[in-house]
């Protein structure tokens, strides 16, 4: 049975998952619709991942007896001003992601629900590959400037800057 106050904190990150996915599918839109293909891709392949993480939250605050409750989302960013743009904006997202992910362990460990800690040692592992890959991409993108013919082949290419992927979440 989870304590009241691991339900809260764990339905607030569901909120976070949940607007992650909404940031990145606005991401994928101004990329698609901006001539950005690859990078629309990788965007809206990241959207699915964070609805399937919000939902993993959600069922397992129901499967422990609490209520998974879904949020009221606020509108994320849908205008941007370049690729480089988005992509900056993924990794500060990844690193706000992260130490969320922090604190939700540490208020686990406050109430003594090491159940809880171990259900998120998966989100502390996932949250260092996706900052990874964000990074990979940023520090490309740095390098290549601005230049169109190298924007297209950095999109042409974005997916070979993937790590492999870490366990993939549980079946939902
Ligand atoms: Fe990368 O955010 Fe979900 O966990």
């Amino acid at each position: 049975m989870l304590r009241e106050k691991v339900e809260k904190t764990l339905n607030l990150q569901v909120e976070k998952e949940g607007f992650s996915s909404n940031l990145y599918l606005a991401m994928a839109s101004w990329t698609e619709v901006n001539g950005y293909p690859g990078s629309a891709t990788w965007l809206y392949q990241q959207a699915e991942e964070e609805r399937l993480h919000m939902i993993k939250i959600f069922r397992y605050i129901n499967d422990r007896g609490g209520c998974g409750t879904v949020p009221a989302f606020k509108q994320p960013q849908i205008e941007f001003e370049s690729l480089h743009d988005i992509f900056q904006k993924v990794f500060e997202h990844e690193l706000f992601i992260s130490q969320s992910i922090n604190d939700l362990v540490g208020v686990c460990w406050e109430e003594k629900d090491y159940t809880t800690v171990q259900f998120l040692q998966w989100y502390v592992q996932e949250q260092i590959e996706e900052e990874s890959n964000a990074k990979t991409i940023l520090d490309r993108l740095n390098l290549l400037g601005e230049d169109k013919s190298r924007l297209y082949l950095f999109d042409r290419d974005i997916e070979s800057f993937r790590k492999p992927a870490g366990a993939a979440p549980a079946a939902v």
